[in-house]
């Protein structure tokens, strides 16, 4: 048994005692009263999921495992001095609740570059099967589904295995799943935009660097960029449309791939994870309609007043959650400041985010009118020559998966149960109001 499945144990299995002592011995705790309103606007606030590998504070955005961003730039492992995290380091932190080692995240560096190599070439011929111009995200959940024929965990269940040994199958098809995301991603990208002139994996490289090389990009600011990408919008704790969705196929006991493909069905919602896409169609239609390359900040607020009067969400802006700026745009425009303050997309997002907040504010209704993660990751690829945006959400869900594939396997060693919310009809929502 490797370093890292023993760690899990040695944490995992006392907590798992714990939850289940909960359920059983403390089930009739009150945590909290629950509203209509919170009932009839998507259950916000309502505690109803138990995920650890990370915490959303309204004010000051997520904390992994207890630690920020900034701190993480700090703490963890970087591929260079003064360089950006690892992804494996943060993918290490929400797996074992500790800081990784050097020697930790190269582990999981060389089981990602090894387990990668097994990607059956029936994948590809799904991918090659779908229009080119299919959408991205169409063509990435298509070959996650059919990389679902390798699931390990799926394969174990058949022989008839322990429930408390769940967690086990799962978290190989997780790293598994894991090591091959990056290569998907950079052959889809390079069947739509390149021509289906495919790179190879560079075996020195770590995770986020090598999806950098897959999709052509050797510049080492494009590569860090990359794993500040990865790093930032891997959790956003359990409540989030991806990763919920993620955790209720999941309690099926559906495979890793089915779980966290239904996850992606969901990223790619544009009020989620295609915000990102929304944002850069929104900001490129302004230019054209404007008719200028950098639109003034009068120029934008008169076409974000146009947007809401057309009924219309302004991409980018507000959150379920978030009552502040997202410290995901915070560290992006931070990491534009450094390597491209005067990139034409970074002054606009930089406009956007100058004029935006008050006119959603205006509007008395919006609940949140700061930046979210989207208002500028796609400005900041743009702006690194990753232009074709409907690449986007698919770096996204790559991204994604470090974090909702991690609250599954603790959703097994927890042994949680099938969720079933109880759901009611119109006549007992107005018996409780009290409206004959
Ligand atoms: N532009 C215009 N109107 C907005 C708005 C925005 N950016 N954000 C919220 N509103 C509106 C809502 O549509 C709602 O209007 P109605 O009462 O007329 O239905 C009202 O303000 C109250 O909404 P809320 O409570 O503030 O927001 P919700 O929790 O319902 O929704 C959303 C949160 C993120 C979906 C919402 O802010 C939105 O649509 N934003 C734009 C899309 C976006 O950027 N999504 C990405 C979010 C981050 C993420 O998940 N990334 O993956």
């Amino acid at each position: 048994m490797d370093h890292i499945k023993q760690k899990i144990i040695e944490v995992g299995l006392p907590n798992a005692k714990i939850v289940k002592q909960l359920a059983k011995e403390h089930g009739d705790v009150v945590t909290q009263e629950v509203t209509l309103g919170q009932i009839l606007t998507g259950m916000k606030g309502v505690v109803s999921l138990l995920t650890c590998t990370s915490k959303l504070d309204p004010v000051e955005g997520i904390r992994f495992r207890g630690y920020s961003i900034p701190e993480l730039q700090d703490l963890l492992p970087k591929a260079h001095e003064g360089g950006q995290p690892l992804p494996e380091g943060v993918f290490y932190l929400m797996l074992t609740g500790e800081l990784p080692s050097k020697e930790d995240v190269s582990y999981i560096s060389e089981q990602w570059a090894t387990r990668a190599r097994g990607i059956p070439s029936h994948v590809f011929d799904v991918i090659n099967a779908l229009p080119k111009d299919a959408h991205p995200m169409i063509q990435f959940n298509s070959a996650i589904l059919a990389m679902s024929t390798e699931s390990k965990f799926r394969k174990a269940y058949l022989t008839g295995m322990d429930k408390k040994d769940y967690w086990d199958p799962t978290y190989e098809g997780v790293m598994d799943l894991l090591s091959r995301l990056p290569i998907i991603a950079a052959y889809i990208y390079r069947r739509v935009f390149h021509d289906g002139k495919y790179i190879d994996p560079d075996p020195s490289l770590d995770w986020a660097g090598n999806l950098a090389h897959m999709m052509g990009f050797e510049d080492p600011v494009v590569k860090d960029l990359m794993r500040m990408y990865m790093v930032i919008h891997s959790d956003h704790e359990g409540g989030n449309v991806s990763a919920h969705t993620t955790h209720l196929v999941g309690s099926a006991l559906s495979n890793p791939y089915y779980a966290f493909s239904a996850g992606m069905n969901g990223l790619a919602g544009p009020l989620h994870g295609m915000a990102n896409q929304e944002v850069m169609h929104w900001i490129n239609k302004m230019k054209r309609d404007i008719g200028v390359e950098i639109p003034t900040k009068e120029q934008i607020a008169d076409y974000a007043k146009q947007t809401l009067a057309n009924g219309q969400v302004i991409p980018g802006y507000g959150h379920a959650v978030l009552r502040k700026t997202d410290p995901r745009f915070s560290v992006q425009l931070e990491f534009a400041e450094k390597h491209a303050p005067e990139a034409p997309y970074i002054q606009i997002a930089r406009n956007i985010y100058d004029v935006v907040p008050d006119i959603l504010a205006a509007t008395g209704k919006v609940k949140n009118p700061w930046p979210n993660v989207d208002a500028i990751s796609g400005s900041l690829l743009t702006t690194f020559g990753i232009k074709e945006f409907q690449i986007y959400t698919v770096l996204f869900g790559v991204s994604r998966a470090l974090g909702v594939l991690t609250q599954l396997v603790w959703d097994r060693l927890y042994g949680l149960p099938i969720e079933r919310p109880k759901s009611q009809d119109l006549a007992w929502f107005k018996e409780k109001a009290g409206i004959k």
